[in-house]
């Protein structure tokens, strides 16, 4: 990105210190980033320390061979045993892991860490009953329930990398990743609760089993968690129900130390083109880099604090940040099944008013789908317990981060706007709490013991005040290890683009401001032409949203025969402003050309009642494109729901 970037996002001049008592107790302090930057290896092993080594590595990181790193090669240790039993051997079994909240009012469990101890260790033995042997793949295909979390762990206290598969996508696209991953056994449930009516999962299951035997891989074993109650056809050769064998099975199981390296799970991310990427994640690194990061960026006090991350388990969020990060970390945290809307639009922040929950993490197209709702429903509840909230999966526009602070944080809690990939594995840019003073919109700086840049064309760093790409100048200990099956596409996809500088790609465009603190400004392939000038999707976007009827906006960019590019806007207005008035259009044009300049000012602006999101909440933008250039709309299947795409394209057919 040039100079000609527009800047819309750095006259954001509000900031926000941290506050005293945060500051004064703070895990980590500001002296740690000259301590990381002196010593990086010697940082990162005093980090490892605080997970439980059944044998101590002999060398903190292997880069001999780049772009494959080993990090505490030599060393030993089980990741489910870090994330339970040594609590449980410390004294802390009758602490509560896991508060689960059920979708269905009343229906909710809180789980100790001594019984998650016993239910993770039976279905270890179940797994390994059912074939399941170290090194074999297990696809995991369910709702929001405790049983996902138990059969994560169990598969790693095994040592069989898990492949975790949102519950909301189709038989297709769970279908390509068993084939990918060759899963041995899926581990699903009949069915879920999703906005107060039970939704099936098995049928799927059934139908990408036999999708994939169709590519020659056979799935051995499936086993069935009975969760709604629902008719489900029934295979006997590779059927089984949880409650028969998991139950059943003894809840003492030794787990077995495995080698640092040794794979811990695949996660599936989509690329802009071709098929899935399997993220690859090793054990050691991971969870070194996991829970140091929970532990720093959410100043998590253990014994006080009650957690929760709203993401799904099929996001890489629900595994660094529910499961592998607060529970080796011995936190106590939330876990919820449904939608925030079901019984009612405050199910959330009633259940952090029940919970007493005090570190908040969610995405900014929740915060803004809340804002387009109005305050009245947040303020009915008391959630004076929260200290701490967290931001992740898209940049987070200065209006969203400035009322989450203030309608959900009552002005008294910093904002974490965290910075990272599902290659990443753990947060590598944020604000910590008790030592920045926050600027909404802006991630800040890498937290200490990682190296990010924002770089021109040439790999060379960009002075403050300009745009690049954004890039990691070293390695980490969470980092991807390649692509599940695919060394050349991992070199390719990460690593090529900046070969000499041995830097790793985002694929993210950046900018510094005069201080060099961070704007992440979203996926380069994001950026559009308009005339020759570069404008980003998200600074476009957050002038939108800074408009007070706008509650969300995507932005793409159209063919256009005299521009290149257009400037096409979606836009969904807040409730408060009902059909926005007949001006609609034109006053939100008028305000991005008054808040950007001239050549941002959208050629086109539709109302829509929703936006394409995937799984993560991200903007499929890819889809509004083909909308917006007239095009048949293109491959659906990784949106959370699929019905979005014909809702706009009915609203649209009403002119705005
Ligand atoms: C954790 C997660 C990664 C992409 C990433 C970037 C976007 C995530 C962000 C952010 C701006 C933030 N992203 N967090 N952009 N500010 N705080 O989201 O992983 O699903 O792999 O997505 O998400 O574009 O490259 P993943």
């Amino acid at each position: 990105m040039s100079e000609e970037t527009l800047s819309n996002l750095l006259k954001e001049e509000r900031r926000f210190e941290p506050p005293a008592e945060i500051a004064a107790d703070a895990n980590l302090k500001a002296e740690a980033y000259d301590r990381a930057k002196a010593d990086r290896e010697g940082f990162w092993a005093e980090q490892a320390e605080r997970l439980d080594w059944a044998q101590k590595w002999d060398r903190v990181l292997d880069w001999d061979d780049p772009p494959f790193a080993k990090w505490f090669v030599g060393g030993k240790l089980n990741a489910a045993y870090n994330c339970v039993d040594r609590h449980v051997e410390a004294g802390r079994g009758d602490k509560v892991a896991l508060h689960w909240v059920g979708e269905p009012e009343g229906d909710s469990r809180d789980i100790t860490y001594a019984q998650l101890q016993d239910e993770v260790s039976q279905a270890a033995n179940a797994l390994t009953e059912l074939g399941v042997a170290t090194g074999d793949r297990v696809a995991i295909y369910l709702p929001m329930i405790p049983e996902a979390v138990v059969t994560m762990l169990a598969c790693a206290r095994i040592g069989a990398p898990h492949t975790v598969v949102f519950g909301g996508f189709s038989s297709e696209a769970l279908a390509s990743r068993l084939v990918d991953c060759q899963a041995k056994v899926i581990v699903t449930s009949d069915g879920g609760y999703r906005r107060g009516s039970a939704a099936a999962l098995k049928p799927a299951v059934d139908e990408a089993r036999e999708k994939a035997a169709a590519h020659g891989h056979t799935v051995d074993k499936v086993l069935v968690v009975r969760r709604t109650g629902q008719d489900v056809a029934w295979d006997e050769a590779v059927d089984v129900w949880w409650h028969d064998v998991v139950d059943a099975a003894s809840t003492e199981h030794t787990p077995e130390a495995f080698d640092a390296e040794h794979p811990l799970y695949v996660m599936y991310t989509s690329g802009t083109t071709g098929k899935p990427k399997g993220i690859l994640h090793t054990t050691g690194g991971y969870l070194v880099g996991t829970s140091y990061t929970h532990w720093a960026v959410f100043d998590l006090k253990p014994d006080t604090d009650v957690y929760w991350c709203s993401a799904d388990i099929g996001w890489v969020t629900g595994h660094s940040y529910m499961v592998y990060g607060p529970l080796a970390n011995g936190a106590t945290q939330v876990m919820y099944e449904g939608t925030p809307d079901s019984p009612e639009r405050g199910r959330w922040w009633k259940i952090i008013q029940d919970y007493k929950v005090t570190i908040f993490y969610t995405a900014p197209t929740a915060i803004r789908s809340f804002m387009k709702q109005g305050r009245e429903i947040p303020d009915r509840f008391d959630m004076s317990s929260l200290r701490i909230l967290g931001s992740v999966g898209e940049p987070i526009n200065p209006e969203a981060y400035v009322w989450y602070r203030h309608v959900i944080g009552g002005d008294r809690t910093p904002v974490v706007d965290t910075w990272w990939q599902t290659e990443t594995g753990a947060i590598m840019i944020s604000p910590l709490p008790g030592v920045t003073a926050g600027k909404p919109g802006s991630a800040m700086t890498a937290i200490p013991g990682v190296s990010a840049e924002v770089v021109d064309n040439d790999g060379k760093a960009v002075p403050n005040g300009s745009g690049g790409y954004l890039v990691l100048t070293e390695p980490w200990p969470s980092m991807l290890r390649t692509i599940w099956g695919d060394d050349e596409r991992f070199k390719d996809t990460y690593w090529s683009r900046f070969r000499e500088h041995g830097f790793y790609f985002a694929g993210d465009g950046a900018k510094k401001d005069e201080d060099g603190d961070i704007w992440v400004l979203g996926r380069v392939d994001d950026v559009m032409n308009v005339s020759g000038h570069r404008l980003s999707t998200t600074e476009i976007e957050s002038a939108l949203v800074s408009h007070p009827k706008v509650a969300e906006a995507a932005v793409v960019g159209a063919k256009d025969e005299d521009t290149g590019q257009a400037v096409c806007a979606f836009v969904i207005l807040r409730e408060e402003a009902g059909d926005g008035g007949e001006d609609i259009v034109s006053e939100l044009r008028t305000h991005v050309r008054k808040e950007i300049g001239p050549i941002a000012t959208p050629r086109q602006i539709m109302i829509v009642p929703e936006l394409p999101k995937t799984r993560s909440g991200k903007i499929m933008r890819r889809l509004l494109k083909d909308v917006a250039e007239h095009r048949e709309v293109g491959d659906v299947t990784t949106l959370a729901d699929s019905s979005v795409m014909d809702l706009i394209s009915k609203g649209l057919s009403s002119p705005t």
